[in-house]
């Protein structure tokens, strides 16, 4: 069995070999417009169309899937949906593809001396608990985890939560969106209290300039990314992409400006120096609305030699922060950021000017970064400083990846210190969890254990001994993978693994769960601005193929929990969303009911008085503001949102003369993050076949490499072999390389580092040192 599965998967590779990089046509491949999808649909098809949010990214497009015969055949944009209006990208298009590769996983898999044997679900579940059962009795509760995703659903992620937190009671509950979201998270916390973005995608319709901050949203946000460009056509508005590469999304842009890895830092702090010294400072909004704070600095990058964090910040006052921004004037950022003086110059008149209205966008540039939490704070201060927040057009907005990693991570608080609603730390937030769980509050530990990094990291020392991981390849997108995966090996550890399709992180398992992909089960995801989108279940899983809820409901009932998990199969979903909604009561954060969810393309939360709130803090319309004045920023305790003085600090590894690269890692827009579904979809796959290495033209020409000759790079650990790329999709500077994660016969994350942001604990992906040679 073990064979077969690694077999089938190796159809990936042979085609992979065969096939030469093809780059996608045009500049935009794949945005389908309503007329286009038509033409490609079955012809003469008796369809019944089902309205669901797409299954990839974080944007949440509202699509159709035309069902026949209990087959899932044709997607087409939900015209209906404010959020793509119609649109659709061709990972949405094919989407439906995904469900159907050959290789699905319809079986449970045990493994037994080391072969996979199967079995029937419940013998599966079964071990799953007893399992379970022997390692809490054999090494205390904090020696079982769950490790989640952005891509569960809010049921899923809402159990999960549920039997960890509530009624095992440990904390050991982690996601990959830490790997993605968290820096967006303390970003937000930091600075306004509350997470999630102010604003919603309607501030594209009225925004007059649009800041990208070292992200790809022509490849990565591809439908959001075409109502900027639409924008254009209608209104003549300004794209600015400030990023340290060249991607499509520079190419499209009205001005591409480059700045040197991790000192966007420095380029915000002399944006505020220059809207300070050109007076641009709204002083009626700083004065009544925010508060400036200095927090600690030189904290470190989270290596094993450790790092600093408090979270008790200094006040400070305005002058003070001025002075602090001396250090930061055009003329000594340009020395660090490579920016030239004008450049900046030029940014800060679009954020100082009062007529313009400003919308600032970023995702992984920002996020995966040793001071992630700090250049978001950033950014906000910004918007902040001039007033330019809250406001139909005027809002920096934080973009989400995955389709719930909004939904599911950050509102059901699948995190370890987290809950659905607040913090683990907060006794009262403890009470209300427990109190809606049905379990005694003393359950529910009052202390943080390990965020995801710090997780596997428990795994190889043996204070974890038991894993179940869920929608997410851990085994493909931990960085220093190498080391992670030496963990899940080692003596009585035992992984539980539930996916769709046979992956690196299958190939680790103990027990392998078949799980029932998105629309083979009813479900909701939460999108970027706040959207809660609702699916119902169209076509019947796979085989013995069950939904990760209902999987963690069942091991729930056999670690003895019924009471909690009383949930009735044919409405369990309904159930868990109405019990779900309690923990958010309230105007700062009510979610809408499920009859309205099932009857729109989704509601922004807060939902109240049966209405979706488009601009929280903004008193015309936020119904939880309640200072009587035009904004309230009711997430701090004196209703102020905070400016923050943070530095510019160097990456913990900077290129140096052994290694003298730098090594960013990102996406393709062909590929869902390891390839696992989009690879199984064949346009795509032969769109773009196997991983890369993108040279700067000019050095790869001075290395004499050509696209598709080999490439060795290393890194501190390890090496790989890839192939070049030189002005194929994307163009880095000179000095820096980048690699696609999508691979899993590439896998880039071997040599990756685990450095991460001491505040949000989210590894930086972006930066290493790297050696680069021809082979
Ligand atoms: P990445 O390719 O991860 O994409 O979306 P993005 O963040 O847009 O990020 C690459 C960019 O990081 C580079 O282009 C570079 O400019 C920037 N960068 C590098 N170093 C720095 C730095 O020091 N500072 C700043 N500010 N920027 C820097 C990611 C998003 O995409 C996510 S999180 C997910 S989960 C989704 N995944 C996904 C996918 O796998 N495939 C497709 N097609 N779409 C996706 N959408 C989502
Ligand atoms: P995915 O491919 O999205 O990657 O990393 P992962 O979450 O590890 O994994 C989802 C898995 O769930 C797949 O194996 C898929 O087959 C399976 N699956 C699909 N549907 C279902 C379902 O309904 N149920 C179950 N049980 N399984 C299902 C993403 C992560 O990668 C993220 S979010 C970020 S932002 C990081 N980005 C990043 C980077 O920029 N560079 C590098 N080098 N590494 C990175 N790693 C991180
Ligand atoms: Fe799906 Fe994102 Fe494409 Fe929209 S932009 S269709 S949500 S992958
Ligand atoms: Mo990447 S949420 O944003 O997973």
């Amino acid at each position: 069995m073990y064979t077969s599965l690694t077999n089938r998967r190796s159809f990936i590779k042979k085609m992979a070999i065969m096939s030469a990089m093809t780059a996608a046509a045009g500049l935009f491949p794949g945005i389908l417009f309503a007329k286009e999808q038509e033409a490609n649909l079955p012809k003469g098809a008796n369809l019944d169309w089902k309205k669901t949010p797409c299954r990839f990214c974080g944007v949440g497009c509202g699509v159709l899937v035309g069902v026949e015969n209990g087959k899932a055949v044709a997607v087409k944009g939900d015209p209906k949906s404010p959020v793509n209006k119609g649109l659709c990208c061709v990972k949405g298009y094919h989407s439906v593809m995904s469900i159907y590769g050959k290789d699905r996983l319809t079986k449970p898999l045990v493994k037994k001396n080391g072969k996979y044997v199967e079995t029937t679900m419940k013998e599966a579940l079964d071990l799953v608990a007893s399992k379970m059962k022997e390692t809490i009795k054999d090494h205390g509760k904090d020696a079982v985890s769950i490790y989640g995703s952005g891509q569960w659903t809010i049921p899923d992620g809402y159990v999960a939560s549920k039997l960890f937190k509530g009624c095992i009671g440990t904390n050991n509950v982690e996601a990959n969106a830490r790997l993605c979201m968290a820096s967006a998270v303390t970003g937000f916390l930091t600075s306004f209290g509350l997470d999630e973005p102010m604003g919603c995608y309607e501030d594209i319709d009225h925004a007059d300039v649009f800041f990208l901050w070292g992200n790809n949203m022509a490849e990565m946000h591809p439908v959001l990314f075409s109502r900027l460009l639409d924008q254009r056509l209608k209104r003549g508005v300004k794209i600015i992409d400030f990023a340290t590469r060249t991607t499509r999304t520079s190419m499209a842009a009205d001005k591409s400006i480059i700045f040197k890895p991790q000192t966007d830092l420095a380029v915000a702090n002399a944006i505020c120096y220059e809207i300070i010294k050109n007076g641009w400072v709204n002083k009626a909004f700083v004065e009544k609305h925010c508060s400036f704070n200095k927090g600690l600095t030189n904290m470190g990058y989270g290596l094993e030699d450790g790092y600093k964090f408090n979270d008790k910040p200094e006040k400070i006052d305005f002058e003070s922060y001025k002075a602090f921004l001396e250090d930061y004037t055009p003329e000594k950022v340009e020395k660090i950021s490579g920016v030239s003086a004008k450049d900046i110059k030029y940014m800060a008149a679009y954020y100082g000017d009062p007529n313009k209205k400003v919308m600032s966008l970023w995702c992984m540039g920002m996020n995966q970064h040793t001071r992630g939490t700090w250049i978001n704070n950033l950014v906000y201060n910004m918007h902040l400083l001039t007033g330019k927040i809250s406001t139909p057009g005027n809002s920096p907005f934080s973009l989400t990846g995955q389709p719930s990693a909004c939904g599911t991570v950050r509102e059901v608080g699948t995190l370890t210190h987290k809950l659905p609603h607040g913090v683990v730390m907060n006794k009262e937030h403890r009470e209300h969890a427990a109190k809606i769980w049905d379990v005694p509050v003393e359950n529910i530990p009052s202390k943080p254990t390990y965020h995801t990094v710090e997780m596997f990291r428990a795994l190889d020392r043996g204070d974890i001994r038991f894993m179940w991981i869920q929608v997410t390849n851990p085994m493909v997108t931990m960085p220093k993978l190498k080391r992670y995966r030496d963990a899940t090996k080692k003596e009585g550890r035992f992984i539980v693994v539930s996916d769709i399709y046979p992956t690196p992180t299958t190939d680790i398992a103990d027990v392998i769960l078949p799980s029932a992909m998105w629309i083979e089960r009813e479900g909701m995801y939460g999108n970027s601005e706040r959207r809660t989108q609702y699916f119902e279940q169209m076509i019947d899983p796979p085989g013995e193929a069950m939904s990760d809820t209902w999987q963690l409901i069942e091991v729930a009932r056999r670690l003895g929990y019924e009471k909690q998990f009383y949930y009735k199969k044919e409405t369990h979903i309904e159930e868990i969303y109405n019990e779900y909604r309690k923990h958010h009561e309230g105007k700062k954060h009510a979610m809408a009911p499920l009859e309205v969810l099932k009857s729109q393309p989704g509601a922004q939360w807060p939902y109240v008085d049966g209405k979706s709130t488009q601009w929280r803090f903004n008193a015309k319309y936020d119904p939880a503001c309640s200072n009587g004045e035009d904004f309230h920023f009711y997430g701090k305790p004196d209703g102020k949102a905070v400016i923050w003085q943070r530095p510019y600090e160097p990456a913990p590894e900077v290129p140096d003369n052994e290694y003298p690269f730098w090594l960013c890692t990102g996406r393709v827009v062909e590929h869902w993050h390891t390839g696992s579904m989009t690879r199984r979809i064949p346009v795509l796959h032969r769109a773009m076949p196997h991983a890369y290495v993108e040279l700067n033209p000019e050095e790869a020409k001075q290395m004499q490499i050509r696209t598709g000759d080999k490439v060795k790079l290393t890194t501190r650990r390890g090496e790989i072999i890839l192939p070049a790329s030189v002005n194929e999709r994307g163009v880095p500077e000179k000095g820096q390389v980048f690699v696609p994660f999508f691979d899993e016969n590439m896998l880039i994350n071997d040599v990756t580092l685990d450095a991460f942001c001491p505040i949000s604990k989210q590894p930086d992906y972006k930066k290493c040192a790297v050696k680069v040679e021809k082979v």
